[in-house]
């Protein structure tokens, strides 16, 4: 096991060669027009990875961050919804799964807007995309507004949150929900494991799984769960992708999906003053999505937030680094941020081998250091709660978050993901927004601690 002691404080020459290495990720997994996540697990477009990818890519090449986030904005369907994954059509079917032919977006999708083309998934993921296009417009901002990036972006960015807030508010509590373990990001947290036990799996010969073509078993969701899965995207296919016809046999509010929805709501009224119109009206849908955050999902006894099933109408009773990500909303009440930020440093959360955040409570009943989101810990939110604990002047934290980050980083050949019990790389190697938000973190600028 290291010891967190033997991690010094990167040199100058230790940033350069990781700034250096991080940059090369990035330019491998550039396919073109965009960069997938990994060449071998995730071969296509994915929607939040995009976003974290153009977030580093801005320190590279501010045009080729635009263009992250406009070719992922060219799979955007008419009803607003930025789908998941937009499907690169020189791969093979089998390059992944569920393909193109499983979706079937423009066939399917059609009287929800889906594009001819490109094929698309039909569902979402988390709203982190404003936020990143705000970044990449501040990168340099002259160039931006020469090429009218924000005056194409906005509106668009803008009909994705219309998007969340009408047909995705299916509590009727003012937040939006998500219908499947694939969008808030977090595949197979244990939060997803009670309310999918009443979604009926799909034969587990109905469909072949790719991702243990290049994942390891041990690491991967089980087959069961790719059952429910498969199920619950192909029952949605099957009303159209119409959230009006769907019965969602799934549907949670995810804190960390709603937190990063009101960080983008910033950043629209940041981008709408900047084109010279109100930013008002996003200031108050932020403030008013802050309100149902705290009211509907903060558990103040356990000192953070959870997840509501819409099945049952409660608070799922498990601990989700998904319930730390609000520390990233700039006007929490401040005994909320006190309590997450105990919580975060406390037995839960604080791993003996990393200094990145587990994914999953390390003392919880479905603790498992490598089964991918049921556990390990993932560099995106490391990075998420970095950002929140500067928003809230917490700069010593967030100092030793971004040091552990950069170390692990480094040593992991930028790991999709880390053992918090041991501090081994898992998953992917050259993982995108691992790099990315690696050039990121050595780039910081304490100018942009909020929208
Ligand atoms: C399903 C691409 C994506 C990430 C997700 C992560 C994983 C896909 C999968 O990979 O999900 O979307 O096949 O497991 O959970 O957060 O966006 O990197």
């Amino acid at each position: 096991m290291k010891s967190l002691l033997d991690r010094p404080v990167p040199t100058a020459a230790a940033s350069l060669t990781l700034r250096r290495g991080a940059a090369r990720v990035l330019i491998d997994n550039w396919t073109g027009a965009s960069t997938v996540p990994s060449r071998t697990l995730y071969p296509h477009q994915w929607s939040w990875d995009s976003a974290f990818i153009a977030i580093g890519l801005r320190h590279l090449s501010v045009r080729r961050a635009q263009q992250e986030l406009e070719s992922l904005l060219a799979g955007q369907w008419a009803d607003g919804r930025i789908p998941h994954i937009l499907f690169n059509p020189a791969l093979p079917h089998g390059a992944y799964f569920p393909s193109p032919d499983f979706w079937r977006s423009s066939q399917a999708g059609r009287a929800s807007g889906a594009p001819a083309a490109p094929e698309t998934s039909g569902i979402v993921q988390p709203p982190v995309h404003a936020l990143a296009a705000l970044l990449v417009h501040r990168a340099d901002a002259g160039e931006s507004r020469r090429r009218g990036f924000l005056a194409r972006v906005y509106p668009r960015l803008a009909a994705w949150h219309d998007y969340l807030l009408t047909r995705r508010d299916l509590g009727g509590g003012g937040l939006a929900a998500v219908v499947h373990p694939w969008e808030p990001g977090m595949d197979n947290s244990p939060c997803w494991d009670v309310p999918l036990q009443r979604v009926t799996p799909a034969p587990a010969d109905a469909f072949r799984r790719a991702d243990l073509d290049h994942g390891h078993p041990a690491d991967r969701p089980t087959d069961l769960d790719y059952g429910r899965y498969v199920r619950l995207a192909a029952d949605y296919r099957e009303a159209g992708y119409d959230d009006r016809e769907a019965r969602h046999g799934f549907a949670v509010e995810d804190p960390g999906f709603n937190a990063l929805l009101i960080v983008s709501e910033l950043a629209l009224a940041a981008m709408a003053e900047d084109l010279g119109t109100a930013g008002e009206p996003h200031t108050a849908r932020a403030a008013e999505l802050t309100r149902r955050l705290v009211g509907r999902l903060w558990d103040a006894e356990a000192g953070l937030f959870r997840v509501r099933d819409l099945g049952s109408d409660t608070l799922i009773d498990e601990r989700s680094v998904s319930g730390l990500i609000p520390l990233v909303v700039p006007h929490l009440p401040a005994d909320v941020v006190d309590r997450l930020r105990e919580t975060l440093d406390g037995p839960h959360f604080s791993a003996p081998a990393t200094r990145l955040v587990p994914s999953y409570d390390l003392t919880g009943h479905a603790f498992a250091g490598t089964r991918y989101w049921r556990g390990p810990a993932w560099f995106n939110t490391a990075w998420l709660i970095h950002r929140g604990l500067r928003t809230h002047g917490h700069h010593q934290e967030a100092a030793r978050l971004r040091q552990g980050f950069l170390a692990e980083a480094g040593e992991s050949e930028f790991a999709e993901y880390v053992d918090p019990t041991t501090g081994a790389a898992r998953g992917a190697r050259h993982f995108s927004w691992t790099a990315a938000l690696t050039l990121d973190l050595l780039s910081a600028d304490p100018e942009e601690t909020t929208p």
